[in-house]
């Protein structure tokens, strides 16, 4: 059972880590099949994703799994294209059209898409979209289980597989699942109008690593899986009982050289000056988007019109150059969409077109890369205003072909991209005004601002690329999986029960700290329920009565509380996390009272600052001391802040002090109790040749944190953690004690005993 995989996983192979082969999983694969004449095609796929990940997946036995793009129904048909992938590192997932109907447009694009943008007003929750969203991420599970050995990574992308990483977790518990998604995580408020909430947050968790854009969409998911299912987190990691797992941000980057080489090519200059020459236009502006509500063209289209109508100066020296490409056409929001988008456009070029200028120009179709540069490399304005936007690469490939780094950015706060590209100028979708005079600015900003600005965020693209990218994700996978290995724990089994009670039996002073709920009492819905039955203040009456040992019970509970139910034992507690101690034979204190001996070094050093800093002056609070300077002359205070501050923080390094850079003070608190800061207090008071510890929950690990190295760590349940052991229950915990101290424990069940 469980028992020996805990000992397997305490051995490392790292070495499998990096020979096994890298599955990418994806909705789609990176190319379209198409059928032509009868005959059945492959046509590479232009996305970001494809260009990024293309030079990993090719090598050496490395996979892509994802649909191929075209419904193939026929057995013989579907073994050709099987064949013909496998030759190529693919392998792909069959759908049908329901499936896609139901699976694609519907739940993915219909229900989660709108939500993640903060469209939840286009959402449609249907039980049947669900149920064919959960069907179809099973069929990507089983493609994968197909073909995934145990050690594989396995790196699962965006919204439409939500589910998948827990289904393989369940089939392949041993292998590296990372995810990435490549649109926003809304924030909890929105999230959880979703009826399925729980189930995509469970079915995300059973990753190893969950990376977003950015850090807010890491935030907002953070809290949802906190809210939501219960799992709280600390620096990213969250702990799910029986895993960890670890949340980043990463943020996507380009194919830096590719847009920068293409831009360069003679083709492209070729088209650039054929497109210049047909639009008799001093100025042009670009727009370049998928078909997308969250895109916001509507609204870019409307600041367009009231710039002309304010600056009629432009007019017929300003041409908004506006490729849309077409995307998702079978929903109905995208029909309407590309509706509003065509009157919009007709209305404008109607109102303001004259005989050889039309203010837009609007193409609805996909162009060839080389098309595609000779636009960025002649716009000298790039309007990215989307309503929300994952990150957005457009404007990220606008940058990278400015050769001449002349070329004004205006982008959306709302895109991701607008955290790293701060020296665009950035703008409110939602605020037209904002839209028209930041057009005009960029539109009459002078070169050498422009190559200013240019300059900035081709350095910062042309380092952050996507190879960047892909690598800070795999070795982020790669330390998560050794990490958690490190926090993998070993039963407390027979023969380690002989070393410990050897270990007992040696000690002349032995120190126990044992958690309470969890550890020696089961959990009761109602916690006042738990209160200790006879066999377990017998155990701890036994065990307290040996003079050699001293027994701290340790709860989060009440300090009342505990006194009912244990004071009259000869024993220590702590209790409220640690705010209460109380040692055997005296009264309840406080912690903080216990821990201000910090107080009298400290004030020595801030005595010195006085005597150096005429003015100043030092406050005693409670549980904090502070030096004031807010009487010192102007300049003086400062210098001789900033210097205490580096002096503070240097001997709070290995201590509990926290040092608080103030208006006008600086402050130094003790950092607030814990459980693992009260145990510390025992370790450092009393003597101690053996200790053993044993908690039950995330919150006990601190307590694990504070024991010394060769000290016995016991956590109960088989879930990550710093301790050394475990244990599978409360029965085990006492068991273990009851041998320890030759007791027979009446209640216990005989396969125990
Ligand atoms: C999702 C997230 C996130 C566009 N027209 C043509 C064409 N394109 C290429 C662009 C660019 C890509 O399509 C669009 O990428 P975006 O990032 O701008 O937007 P989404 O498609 O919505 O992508 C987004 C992204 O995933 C990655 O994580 O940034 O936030 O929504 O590369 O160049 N390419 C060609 N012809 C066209 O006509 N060849």
């Amino acid at each position: 059972m469980t028992h020996t995989l805990g000992k397997q996983l305490k051995q490392p192979d790292i070495r499998c880590i990096h020979m096994a082969k890298l599955i990418i999983v994806s909705n789609r694969l990176p190319v379209k099949l198409q059928e032509q004449e009868g005959r059945l095609d492959f046509k590479p796929s232009e996305g970001g994703l494809a260009t990024g990940l293309g030079s990993i997946y090719k090598k050496k036995n490395n996979l892509w799994i994802g649909w191929p793009g075209m419904v193939v129904e026929d057995e013989t048909q579907q073994q050709q294209v099987i064949d013909n992938l496998n030759g190529q590192n693919m392998h792909p997932v069959f759908l049908t059209e329901k499936e896609i109907k139901e699976f694609y447009e519907g739940f993915s694009n219909e229900t989660l898409w709108p939500t993640f943008h903060y469209f939840s007003q286009y959402a449609i929750y249907e039980q049947q979209l669900w149920e064919t969203y959960v069907e179809v991420n099973q069929k990507y599970c089983d493609e994968l289980v197909k073909v995934a050995e145990p050690d594989d990574t396995i790196w699962v992308h965006d919204y439409q597989l939500l589910l998948l990483p827990s289904m393989l977790r369940e089939k392949l518990p041993e292998s590296t699942i990372g995810f990435f998604q490549h649109i926003p995580f809304p924030s909890y408020e929105v999230f959880r109008l979703l009826p399925w909430r729980k189930e995509l947050l469970e079915g995300m968790l059973g990753s190893d690593l969950i990376g977003f854009h950015t850090y807010d969409d890491m935030r907002h998911f953070l809290s949802s899986v906190n809210r939501l299912v219960g799992h709280g987190s600390t620096h990213g990691w969250i702990n799910t009982g029986n895993r960890s797992l670890l949340v980043d941000s990463f943020p996507m980057g380009i194919d830096y050289e590719k847009y920068e080489q293409t831009a360069a090519s003679e083709e492209v200059m070729k088209r650039e000056k054929m497109y210049r020459n047909n639009l008799h236009s001093k100025k042009i502006v670009l727009s370049i988007d998928r078909l997308d509500y969250s895109k916001g063209i509507p609204q870019r289209l409307q600041a367009f019109e009231l710039f002309l109508e304010r600056y009629p100066e432009f007019h017929e020296k300003v041409t908004l150059v506006m490729l849309v490409v077409p995307s998702r056409d079978a929903v109905e929001k995208y029909k309407e969409l590309k509706e509003e988008v065509d009157e919009l456009v007709g209305r404008i070029n109607g109102k303001y077109s004259h005989m050889n200028w039309n203010p837009i120009q609007y193409f609805y179709r996909s162009y060839p890369l080389e098309t595609l540069s000779a636009f960025y490399r002649m716009a000298d304005v790039a309007l990215v205003t989307p309503m929300r936007d994952g990150m957005n690469l457009v404007c990220k490939e606008y940058v990278a072909s400015k050769l001449d780094q002349t070329g004004v950015l205006i982008l959306s706060e709302m895109a991701g991209a607008s955290k790293e590209l701060s020296e665009a100028l950035l703008i409110n979708p939602n605020d037209i005004n904002q839209m028209v005079e930041t057009l005009h600015a960029a539109l009459t900003m002078p070169e050498d601002m422009q190559k200013q600005h240019m300059q900035h965020m081709q350095e910062s693209l042309r380092r952050y690329n996507i190879h960047h990218w892909v690598s800070m994700f795999m070795d982020r996978l790669s330390y998560v999986k050794i990490k958690q290995l490190s926090m993998a724990t070993t039963y407390l089994d027979e023969a380690t029960y002989q070393e410990l009670s050897n270990s007992y039996e040696e000690a002349s002073t032995r120190l126990f700290f044992l958690e309470y709920d969890g550890a020696l009492v089961d959990y009761h819905n109602r916690p006042l329920m738990a209160a200790p039955d006879e066999d377990l203040l017998e155990l701890l009456q036994v065990l307290s009565s040996n003079s050699k040992n001293r027994v701290v019970v340790i709860s989060s509970r009440e300090k009342d509380n505990m006194q009912r139910w244990l004071g009259h034992l000869n024993i220590d507690l702590i209790a409220e996390h640690g705010v209460w101690i109380k040692q055997r034979g005296t009264g309840w204190q406080t912690m903080t009272s216990l821990i201000d001996d910090w107080k009298s070094d400290i004030r020595l050093i801030l005595d010195l600052y006085v005597d150096r800093t005429p003015g100043s002056f030092i406050e005693e609070k409670e549980y904090s001391l502070v030096w004031h300077y807010r009487r010192v002359e102007t300049g003086l205070g400062e210098l001789r802040a900033r210097e205490l501050v580096s002096h503070l923080n240097f001997l709070a390094t290995n201590s509990n002090l926290q040092v608080l850079d103030g208006q006008m003070a600086v402050e130094i608190k003790a950092q607030e109790v814990s459980k693992g800061k009260a145990t510390g207090y025992w370790l450092n008071m009393y003597p101690h040749d053996f200790v053993l510890a044993i908690g039950d929950d995330w919150g006990d690990e601190d307590i694990f944190k504070a024991m010394p190295r060769e000290a016995y760590t016991v956590k109960i349940g088989n879930s990550h953690s710093v301790a050394k052991y475990h244990l599978d229950s409360c029965e085990e915990t006492r068991k273990l004690l009851s041998r320890l101290v030759g007791l027979k424990q009446k209640k216990l069940p005989k396969e125990l005993l």
